[in-house]
């Protein structure tokens, strides 16, 4: 039982756009709870609650000013209690986000830490001594924009921050600083909570000796083409080797509470391989690396083959949780678009592939329904680095738009007031209830693959192994001790005729789609895949 993580399907909920219930444009736990039916229905085996801790909000509850209160916006403990107890009562476990790597500003350790230099929290956070010349003690720059030094004039100091100047980095370096998390962490499993997804979980420590990051060895063109990040290696700022003892207390604490799990979001677009090796290896660190590896524009056999190669040759002891959306990136129905014809087709496809890696998985709020990213205009965008990089990056709250429910008009019973973010037509054309009353809705085909990797456990636990084929065609095996399933995706909008040897006389499992066998020949339509009852079948 301790091992359900293993191959698990987590089931991304943002709160601020599940369902509203008390009528302020934003969602809610009470919400939550009122859609619970729809999650448990998809047949997914966990919920991943992102932040409902107390905020100011300046990046959407990822900056935390209370980690042991629920923010009034989304409920109270109560209602968080309520929910864990009624998710539970559905066989569904409930992990919550954990933005430990640096709190709000408005938090009451950093607004005493900043006070000067010499109160109980002065060494919680990030602090360093200007240069000579006044400006900041290095050349790290901030994740969403401008230098990640902000001054501090009562100080006379400047505190280093990732991510926005609201969002002070922990100083984790100092042992009373990971005391104190691990005593939110354990305020929450204490509440009965299955465990936690790790907001920037290697972003925890930075250089003792803050020193200059090395220009990047190789620039990286995507989400931020226009952000100076992209142009360092953060070799200093992040990621540094001090984690790995951290992680290890982590696990410990973990440990007191059986059933629990990890899920650490790894980015380092240099050396994220190596930290996933070095996290989730040998069972007392993380227990998920959270990858973002498929997060991206590439949509060709090779990428999905060689990024799952790659983590299991280089990780061999790790585990990985794979997705494909997430609130920080652009959908993959439009990022994927160029490389289908029909947007239901994608949606299958992209589904299918998913639920058929060797892996956990992850699927976001609005996949099942096949959402495009929504076309958000600059007067109605709250994404701050959105705000700042506007029109060449467009921000992330087209990924957050609130979910459509119900047939009809915006906001399609997400709310009885105006949505923090529209409902686009397009989205409300894609709602819960219409597509619930057709067989043949994206959703019922996310139903239908999750019952089928439920159905064939090799799924979530055989091995992979990769058939060398060409491009168009991802083809791979999973294979357990009694089971087999050889899997074959055309990943094209184009159709495509396969010459198949071996699995004589089998025809294609009920799930495949787009995929007619004639003898030895397979006809994959443009985006059909097939899945084969055999470890026996050649390419
Ligand atoms: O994201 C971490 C992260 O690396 C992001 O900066 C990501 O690269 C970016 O959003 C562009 O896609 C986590 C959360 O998921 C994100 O929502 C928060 O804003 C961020 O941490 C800071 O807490
Ligand atoms: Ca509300």
């Amino acid at each position: 039982m301790t091992d359900w993580w293993r191959g698990a399907v987590i089931y991304q909920v943002y709160p601020r756009s599940f369902q509203d219930s008390n009528g302020d444009g934003i969602g809610d736990l009470p919400g939550i709870m009122r859609r619970l039916d729809h999650i448990a229905s998809l047949g997914v085996d966990c919920i991943w609650l992102s932040p409902i801790n107390q905020s100011p909000q300046r990046d959407m509850g990822y900056d935390v000013s209370d980690y042991k209160e629920v923010d009034r916006l989304f409920g109270s403990l109560e209602d968080f209690d309520d929910l864990i107890k009624r998710a539970h009562a559905l066989g569904l476990k409930v992990i919550i986000d954990q933005v430990l790597s640096h709190s709000s500003d408005m938090h009451p350790w950093f607004r005493e830490s900043r006070l000067n230099r010499t109160n109980a929290k002065a060494d919680w956070y990030v602090w360093a001594d200007p240069r000579r010349d006044g400006s900041p003690p290095n050349n790290w720059p901030s994740v969403f924009g401008g230098r990640a030094w902000e001054w501090n004039p009562s100080r006379g100091q400047y505190y280093f921050h990732n991510f926005l100047i609201e969002q002070p980095d922990l100083n984790f370096h100092n042992p009373d600083v990971q005391d104190a998390v691990l005593d939110v962490m354990r305020f929450w499993l204490e509440r009965g909570v299955d465990g936690f997804r790790l907001d920037t979980v290697n972003y925890y420590f930075q250089d003792k000796l803050l020193r200059n990051n090395p220009p990047a060895r190789r620039p990286k063109h995507l989400p931020y083409a226009v952000n100076p990040y992209d142009m360092q290696d953060h070799k200093f700022g992040k990621s540094q080797p001090e984690n790995v003892g951290f992680l290890k207390r982590v696990r410990k604490l973990l440990d007191q509470y059986p059933g629990t799990t990890t899920v650490g979001e790894v980015g380092d677009s240099h050396r994220g391989l190596q930290l996933m090796e070095e996290y989730t290896s040998g069972g007392d660190k993380l227990h998920m690396a959270y990858t973002f590896d498929m997060l991206g524009p590439e949509f060709t056999a090779e990428h999905f083959r060689t990024k799952m190669a790659k983590f299991f040759v280089g990780a061999p002891n790790g585990w990985p949780c794979w997705s494909f959306s997430n609130h920080d990136v652009n959908r993959h129905m439009t990022r994927w678009a160029p490389y289908s014809r029909s947007p239901a087709d994608l949606a299958r496809e992209a589904a299918a592939m998913l639920l058929s890696f060797k892996g956990s998985v992850c699927l976001y709020q609005g996949e099942e329904l096949g959402l495009p990213e929504a076309d958000i205009l600059f007067e109605e965008l709250t994404d701050p680095p959105g705000i700042r990089f506007w029109p060449e990056y467009k921000g992330r709250d087209g990924a957050r738009t609130p979910m459509p429910w119900e047939e009809g008009e915006a906001p399609n019973g997400f709310s009885s007031a105006k949505p923090w973010l529209p409902v686009k037509p397009n989205h409300s054309a894609l709602n819960v209830a219409a597509q619930n009353a057709d067989p043949d809705s994206t959703l019922s085909f996310y139903r239908k693959a999750l019952a089928f990797r439920r159905a064939h456990p090799v799924f979530a636990s055989g091995d992979i192994e990769f058939l060398k084929v060409a491009e168009p065609l991802l083809a791979f095996r999973r294979t357990g001790t009694d089971d087999a399933i050889t899997c074959l995706f055309n990943l094209s909008a184009d159709p495509l005729t396969v010459t198949l040897d071996g699995g004589e006389g089998l025809e294609p499992l009920e799930l495949s789609h787009g995929a007619e066998r004639r003898k030895s020949k397979l006809k994959l339509e443009a985006n059909g895949f097939a899945f084969f009852a055999t470890s026996e079948m050649k390419v």
